[in-house]
């Protein structure tokens, strides 16, 4: 495999102007007739003095069995089918091109292209599967517009694609045959095609224009009666958009299917977005109030990404974030305005300090737009997606929300319909605004997680507050020097007495600081006593924000901040601390002391019962073992997990009686809904339930089983199920955990977390029992919803038995990842993820995770994927 740069770009040599592709399905012998309109770019880089160049066509897996140029065919010394592809001389500056192939979509593992799942076909062409289907220049800067027929046997009644349908009928020998025809210019990763048998659902939309769209979700008979949530989430996005962005769909129809196959959670291909099963159906019987969230959260993504993505796409490959920052951001700012806010942001923060700040210190540690890549699979990363969206809320931030509105529209506008850049993406921002983003644009190619240190001083004679900011930024492979960024950090400053203190003469009480400087100093004037800051106020910047403060002020934090982020994030920090402390009495072997400031702080939380429940649990929910190992210097597993199970452990006990009263107090019974205030309140219940579960005791385990037994709605069904198998006796989980199967086996979601409730349970989820579940009926190691079920529950979820001291577990990995590797590519390479980090370990687990990193390497001929990342993390 060889690495593409960034500033090796170039625009194509040719475009093409229509597409249209004529499909005749066989599961093991798929005909694939392509016309393309070419027409030579007339922005190209290279003249035409010496003759036109070749033209390049992407392939890969593809039987050639024609060529033809305007009707005649084209002699074999015009053409050569070369690694990849196809190079083809014309000598012409426009001509209509036709060209034959013949595919296996049955002998597809890769799930790149077209394939079958169960049964059914469909495809996923982004980022470069649609040379898997036909040669093509398969790259985003070439948009056409696509005309696609399907040809299938009666057998396969529904055939999908984008756009509008404009034909249909059957064929001579009774098959069945379809036109699709999208009006829009798209490049080839937007393309999709699905077959089958097929039942829908269907609604419509008014627009704020006034037209009706036709709104169809397609799923397996069984599935039909899990598609609700979906469609009103979907309803939900596209008036948000209109609302909130100006943007109003397009088609007269907007399709979704749901397939249990997906490399990803969904793709949003023009007209007709292709969904893992897993993030679209569900019902209360079968689904909790995560997965609800999830999908919610997902049918906004896709759809959003209709504008931001598919109208205004991307140039290249390194421009991704272009898209995806964006529409997390989009869907990020969607889910808080549907459900709790806070809640949102600190579930996504949580999510960018733990697996975003361990990817941006570790071997793939890339900027916001990459500047090289090997395989762009591999780069459909939390940077790209979650850095990136904090990179757009921080142009949000600076710029404040009505001018970011104007910078967004005025980016639709200019670019409908073009292939641009990050670049363009701020220079709208600017342009609208009269702004200057000049530093701001570090943000996009400088990797890694600044770190902020920050100091005060208050001047009682003088009345004045000064805060020192101090930004630095660690090396990262192939990025020494790192450069001042532009942060801005959102202030505000508690007094005595808990009250927000006034900042200035107009009464605020928040500011905005905007650093720009190595280190910077504010100062606030009249401020009357010494205050306690609220730092980094809804984590108003992606950094790790350092300042020395006292367990009695973090307490305090926790009791007064009007901010909900910091109020949680106070918690965080002393149980932090603590856990931290405790790994050092445990390495020590010294007697671990009681965390008796954490159990005041989680007493007074659970004290507050206006506070929203939902904020609450998270406030009780100790840092994961994963964020822990982030954000040590050395990951020392074993005394992670023994902290850790410390202080859960004295907490449940020391607050017991707490946990029981706010149990029942929250235990109501009433029909399911997905609300986000019974969300909360069933989540904060079962916080509850994990915790009293935790002491053992036999009453607590009898109401887990009480809970379970009743079986009102999946969320409390699983809360419960989950807190016997880690805290019941192991006879009693097994009991359990083979009734629920024997009750749930037919349906796939359900069965997909049972097997992730067992491989990630400390306590149950050994690597014996893993290894029994790889061989279970159900487990399939064609399906990623599995493999990531099983083999990734255990390997990133189960810090205990994973990191057992004896290796096992990372042998164990490197063996199911050389087994995937030549299945698929995509998964082999993201399940690997936890081997990359073993620099950061002890070095014994970092010889260990070593070896078997470079068991992987030495195995054979990996995947260009799999290649990518093993071979940078033993770097
Ligand atoms: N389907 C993926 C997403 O929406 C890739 N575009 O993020
Ligand atoms: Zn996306």
């Amino acid at each position: 495999p060889h690495t593409i740069y960034l500033k090796d770009y170039q625009a194509p040599d040719y475009l093409i102007d229509r597409t249209e592709l004529l499909f005749d399905l066989k599961p093991n012998a798929t005909l694939v007739t392509s016309r393309l309109l070419v027409r030579r770019n007339p922005d190209a880089v290279k003249d035409d003095e010496a003759g036109l160049p070749a033209l390049w066509l992407d392939g890969i897996d593809l039987e050639l069995l024609s060529i033809a140029v305007d009707g005649a065919l084209l002699p074999a010394q015009r053409f050569r089918e070369e690694a990849g592809g196809l190079s083809l001389t014309v000598d012409k500056p426009e001509f209509l091109l036709e060209i034959q192939t013949r595919i296996a979509p049955e002998s597809n593992t890769s799930l790149e292209g077209l394939y079958l799942s169960n049964g059914m076909y469909c495809t996923q062409c982004e980022a470069e599967g649609f040379r898997k289907i036909t040669f093509y220049p398969d790259r985003p800067d070439v948009m056409s517009v696509f005309t696609t027929t399907i040809v299938a046997p009666a057998t396969y009644p529904v055939l999908l694609s984008n756009g509008n349908k404009v034909d249909s009928g059957t064929t001579e020998d009774g098959r069945l045959r379809v036109t699709w025809e999208d009006p829009f210019a798209k490049p080839s990763y937007l393309f999709a095609l699905v077959a089958g048998d097929l039942q829908y659902v269907e609604d419509t939309f008014t627009t704020c224009s006034g037209r009706n769209v036709k709104l169809q979700l397609f799923t397996e008979a069984r599935n039909i009666g899990k598609c609700a949530h979906a469609m009103t989430s979907l309803k939900r996005s596209m008036r948000w958009d209109e609302e909130v962005y100006g943007r109003e769909y397009d088609l007269d129809i907007f399709m979704i299917v749901a397939v249990d196959h997906f490399n990803m959670g969904a793709m949003e291909n023009k007209g007709l977005n292709i969904f893992n099963s897993a993030c679209v159906l569900a019902s209360p019987e079968t689904a909790t109030d995560t997965a609800f969230q999830r999908i919610e959260a997902i049918v906004a993504h896709e759809y959003f990404h209709n504008w931001s993505g598919n109208r205004v796409t991307c140039r290249d490959w390194f421009q991704l974030s272009l898209k995806e920052g964006f529409t997390v951001f989009r869907d990020a700012e969607f889910s808080a305005d549907m459900n709790s806010r806070a809640v949102k942001r600190i579930e996504d923060v949580t999510l960018l300090r733990t697996a975003q700040f361990a990817e941006d210190a570790g071997p793939m540690s890339h900027p916001v737009r990459p500047d090289s890549y090997m395989e762009i699979s591999n780069f459909y990363t939390l940077t790209i997606y979650e850095k990136g969206a904090e990179v757009v809320r921080m142009i949000h931030t600076i710029l404040g929300a009505e001018a970011f509105r104007r910078g967004s529209d005025l980016y639709f506008e200019r670019h409908d319909g073009c292939a641009v850049t990050c670049e363009d993406f701020v220079v709208a921002m600017e342009d609208a605004n009269n702004a200057d983003l000049k530093q701001f644009r570090r943000w996009y190619d400088q990797a890694g997680t600044p770190v902020l240190d920050v100091q005060d001083e208050y001047d009682a004679e003088n009345a004045t507050y000064t805060l020192t900011f101090h930004q630095h930024t660690p090396a990262t492979p192939g990025q020494e020097e790192k450069l001042p960024l532009h942060i801005p950090v959102a202030v505000g400053l508690l007094g005595a007495n808990g009250d927000a203190l006034a900042l200035d003469e107009s009464d605020s009480k928040e500011k905005v600081f905007h650093l720009t400087e190595a280190t910077q100093s504010f100062t606030l004037h009249g401020i009357n006593e010494r205050p306690l800051p609220s730092l980094l106020r809804g984590f108003s910047a992606p950094v790790k924000l350092r300042f020395d403060y006292s367990n009695t002020q973090l307490l305090f934090l926790m009791q007064h901040d009007t901010d909900a982020f910091n109020r949680w994030d106070a918690c965080q920090r002393l149980a932090l601390r603590t856990l931290e402390q405790l790994q050092t009495q445990y390495r020590a072997g010294d007697v671990l002391e009681s965390p008796t400031a954490l159990i005041d702080g989680f007493s007074a939380v659970l004290g507050h019962t206006e506070l929203d429940p939902a904020l609450v649990a998270k406030m009780l929910t100790l840092p994961s073992a994963q964020e822990m190992a982030e954000q040590g210097s050395e990951i020392d597993a074993e005394a992670i997990v023994a902290a850790r199970e410390f202080v859960r452990s004295t907490i449940a006990g020391a607050l017991k009686s707490r946990f029981l009263t706010r149990y029942h107090a929250l235990d109501e019974r009433k029909a399911y809904q997905p609300t986000a205030e019974d969300i909360a309140q069933r989540s904060l219940k079962n916080t509850c339930l994990a915790y009293l579960c935790n002491t053992g005791d036999e009453d607590a385990l009898t109401l887990a089983q009480a809970q379970f037994e009743r079986g009102e709605n999946m969320t409390d069904v699983s809360a419960a199920l989950a807190a016997l198998v880690e805290y019941g006796a192991e006879g009693v989980a097994e009991e359990r955990l083979a009734s629920f199967y024997q009750q749930w086996q037919h349906d796939t979601q359900v069965v997909e977390s049972w097997f992730g409730m067992q491989s990630s349970s400390a306590s149950f989820g050994s690597l014996g029992r893993v290894r029994q579940l790889l061989s279970h009926p159900a487990f399939e190691l064609k399906n990623p919803n599995k493999v990531r079920a099983v083999i990734g529950g255990f390997a990133m979820r189960n810090f205990k038995q994973f990191h057992r001291e004896d290796g096992s577990g990372y042998e164990f990995l490197a063996d199911q990842v050389i087994a995937l590797d030549g299945l698929n590519p995509q998964i082999a390479s993201r399940l690997v993820t936890p081997l990359t980090r073993w620099k950061k370990y002890r070095a014994r687990e970092a010889e260990q995770i070593q070896g078997a990193l470079k068991r992987i390497a030495d195995s054979g001929e990996l995947s260009p994927d799999l290649y990518e990342v093993v071979s940078k993390s033993l770097t």
